[in-house]
C-alpha cells in the first residue's frame, strides 16, 4: 500500500479546500507539506520576511472576504509572523496561520528551533489547535477554516509538529472533512424598533464597519439610505461599502477627515452603529453626545456595549439587518416621511462637508516648495480616479494624510493598518492587492520610515513581475513621532526621530525596478504616470515638507494614555 505521511494530508486538505496561494518562507519542518504542493494548484509565495507573508494572508483575506494561508516554520518563522496575526485580530481577517514545530520526540531536548508556541499565540487568535495525529490533519485544517470564517472572521493557529508530517498514516482511519456555514442570523423583531427609534429621530447618521463588508451589505446599505435619506459613513474596512461619491454618503466617520464627519458625530441624535466598533477612532465613544440614541448591530454579542451603553443592542449579520430594514421601510411605506423628516439635518450635513472641505482646499492645492503632504495626497487620489484602482497606505502623518484625502468608490479598494497600526504592511498589502487584481491599477503610499520595514518585498514584488507603484512620501523623519514630541516637549527627541536622507528609488532601481524622484509638486502627476508606464515595480521618492504636523500627531499627543 502507498505510504501517506502528515505532510501530504495537510497539502492534500489544502488543495482540496481550493486555496491557490500560501504566504510563504520555508523551513525544515514544514518541508513535508512543501513536498506535496510542489507542481499543484497551490502557489506557494515565498516572501522575505514571514512578517511579509502573514501581511500578505491579512490583505488577501480583507479584500477577497476568504480565508487566506500563511505557512512558516518552526520557533524563528513563528514569532517573525506575530505582528500579521495581531493585526488580523484587528481587522477581523479570516487567516489561517499553519506553522511548524519540533516534534514530540525532542521537545525540551534543545533541538533546532524549540520554542513552545501555543501558549504565546492562543490570546492572540480566535483558536489555537495543534494536531498531534497524522490521520486527523484534515480533520483539523477543516476546524481551523470553520473557526476563521464563522462569526466574527478572525486568524486561527495551526501547529503541525513535524514528526507527526513526517509520520505515516493509517488510511483506515482518515476522513475528508469539508462543512460551510451558509445561513445568516437576523432579529427581526429589533429590525421594527430600529425603525420606531428611526422615527423619533431628527439627526440620525449610519456608521458602517468592516462588518457590513464582510457580510457584503453594501447593495442593502444603499438601498436603506435611498429610502430613508440617513446621512452615511463608513470607516475601516467599511470604507466603499457605500461608495465616497453617492450623494447621501459623507466619506469616513473618521472626525479629523475634511468634510461632515466632525459635525454628523457629534450632532446626531441616533446613531445607527454597523458593524464597527467604538474604538480610539470614536475616541471610546465620546465624540457623540450622550443624549443621542445609540443603536448598535453586530455579529458578535461581546461587542456590544463596548465603551458605551447601548439603546438597543442587536445581534445579527448587517446585510440581513438592513435586508430586514428595507422590507419593514417599505411595508410601513415610511421612507417619504422619514426623508422629510431628516431633510434639515442632510442639509446641515451637506453644508458642514463643504465648509470642511474649503478648509482643507488650501493645504490639498499647496503650489509652492516643500510639497504639502496634503498636496502629494490629493496629487494621488485625482490620479487614482478609476472605480478599480486600489490604494494602500502605510507610515504615521502618511497615512493620515491620505486617509483624510482618499475618495473609496469601493470597498475593498482602499487598506491601510487600521486599530493595530503597524508600520510595515504597505509593501504586503499593496503586493497581495496587485497579486489578486492584475488587471487593477495598485498604488502604495508609504512614510520613509515605513517603507524601510519590509523593503525586500521590492524584490518580492519584482520577482513575482507585480508592478505597483510605491510612492514614498519621504520628510526624512519618523514624521509622526517627531512631531507628536514636538506637541508634547517643544522639540524631536533626535534620536529615534531622525533618519536623514536616502534615495530610496535608486535603491528600487539597484534590484530591477523603476525609479523616480520628485522636489517639486508639479512633477508628482508625471513621475506618478511614468512609473505606471514603465510596466515596472516603481518607487517614485517624494520629498514632502517635515515641518507640516497631521491631525494624527496632534491627536497622539493629546489623546488617552499618550498625552502627558
Ligand atoms: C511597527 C511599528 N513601530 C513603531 C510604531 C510607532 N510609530 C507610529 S508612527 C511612526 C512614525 C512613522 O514614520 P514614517 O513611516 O516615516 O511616516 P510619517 O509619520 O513620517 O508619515 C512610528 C515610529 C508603529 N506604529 N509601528
Amino acid at each position: 500500500m502507498e505510504k501517506i505521511i502528515g505532510g501530504q494530508l495537510a497539502a492534500e486538505a489544502l488543495i482540496d479546500r481550493g486555496v491557490k496561494h500560501i504566504f510563504s518562507i520555508s523551513g525544515g519542518h514544514i518541508t513535508p507539506i512543501y513536498q506535496f504542493l510542489e507542481n499543484t494548484s497551490v502557489k506557494i509565495f515565498a516572501t522575505r520576511h514571514e512578517q511579509a507573508a502573514v501581511f500578505m494572508a491579512e490583505a488577501y483575506a480583507r479584500m477577497t472576504r476568504k480565508p487566506a494561508v500563511a505557512m512558516v516554520t518552526a520557533g524563528p518563522g513563528f514569532t517573525n509572523a506575530l505582528s500579521g496575526i495581531a493585526s488580523a485580530r484587528l481587522s477581523n481577517a479570516p487567516i489561517i496561520l499553519i506553522a511548524g514545530c519540533v516534534g514530540l520526540e525532542t521537545a525540551e531536548k534543545l533541538d533546532l528551533q524549540d520554542m513552545t508556541q501555543l501558549p504565546v499565540i492562543a490570546p492572540m487568535v480566535k483558536k489555537a489547535l495543534v494536531c498531534h495525529n497524522a490521520e486527523r490533519v484534515p480533520e483539523f485544517i477543516d476546524m481551523a477554516f470553520r473557526y476563521a470564517t464563522q462569526g466574527r472572521p478572525g486568524p486561527v493557529y495551526l501547529e503541525l509538529p513535524c514528526d507527526m508530517l513526517n509520520a505515516t498514516a493509517d488510511m483506515t482511519k482518515v476522513r475528508r472533512y469539508e462543512s460551510t456555514v451558509t445561513s445568516r442570523s437576523v432579529d427581526c423583531e429589533s429590525a421594527g424598533k430600529i425603525i420606531d427609534l428611526l422615527k423619533g429621530a431628527k439627526n440620525p447618521i449610519i456608521i458602517a464597519g468592516s462588518g457590513a463588508w464582510y457580510s457584503d451589505a453594501g447593495p442593502e446599505l444603499v438601498s436603506f439610505v435611498e429610502k430613508t435619506g440617513i446621512p452615511a459613513f463608513t470607516l475601516g474596512g467599511g470604507r466603499g461599502v457605500i461608495p465616497d461619491t453617492h450623494p447621501l454618503c459623507f466619506e469616513s466617520s473618521l472626525a479629523i477627515r475634511p468634510g461632515a464627519s466632525l459635525m454628523g458625530n457629534m450632532g446626531a441624535d441616533l446613531v445607527l452603529f454597523l458593524g464597527s466598533r467604538l474604538s480610539l477612532f470614536y475616541i471610546f465613544g465620546d465624540i457623540f453626545s450622550k443624549a443621542a440614541k445609540f443603536i448598535q448591530v453586530d455579529i458578535e454579542a461581546e461587542e456590544i456595549g463596548r465603551n458605551r451603553s447601548v439603546d438597543l443592542g442587536v445581534v445579527s449579520d448587517v446585510k440581513a439587518m438592513l435586508a430586514e430594514l428595507v422590507r419593514i421601510v417599505d411595508e410601513r411605506k415610511v421612507g417619504p416621511t422619514l426623508q422629510q423628516q431628516y431633510t434639515p439635518w442632510l442639509e446641515f450635513i451637506k453644508k458642514s462637508d463643504a465648509e470642511g472641505k474649503a478648509q482643507a482646499q488650501p493645504m490639498w492645492e499647496k503650489a509652492e516648495m516643500p510639497i504639502h503632504p496634503l498636496r502629494l495626497a490629493r496629487e494621488i487620489d485625482d490620479y487614482m480616479d478609476r472605480e478599480d484602482d486600489i490604494v494602500v497606505s502605510d507610515g504615521g502623518d502618511t497615512a493620515t494624510w491620505m486617509g483624510m484625502t482618499r475618495t473609496v468608490r469601493k470597498a475593498g479598494h482602499y487598506l491601510d493598518y487600521g486599530l493595530y497600526g503597524c508600520l510595515a504592511v504597505g509593501l504586503p498589502y499593496a503586493n497581495a492587492a496587485k497579486l489578486l487584481n492584475p488587471g487593477k491599477r495598485v498604488l502604495l503610499v508609504i512614510g520613509d520610515g515605513s517603507v524601510g520595514f519590509n523593503f525586500m518585498e521590492f524584490h518580492t514584488a519584482i520577482r513575482n513581475n507585480l508592478p505597483i507603484v510605491v510612492v514614498v512620501a519621504n520628510d526624512t523623519l519618523w514624521g509622526m513621532i517627531a512631531h507628536s514630541q514636538q506637541l508634547r516637549l517643544g522639540h524631536a527627541i533626535k534620536d529615534g526621530t531622525d533618519l536623514g536622507h536616502v534615495h530610496y528609488e535608486k535603491m528600487v532601481e539597484a534590484l530591477g525596478g523603476f525609479g523616480a524622484y520628485v522636489e517639486k509638486p508639479e512633477d508628482i502627476r508625471p513621475a506618478i504616470e511614468a512609473a505606471f508606464a514603465s510596466g515596472k515595480t516603481a518607487c517614485v521618492n517624494v520629498m514632502v515638507d517635515p515641518s507640516v504636523i497631521s491631525p494624527g500627531s496632534v491627536a497622539l499627543a493629546n489623546l488617552g494614555g499618550y498625552k502627558a
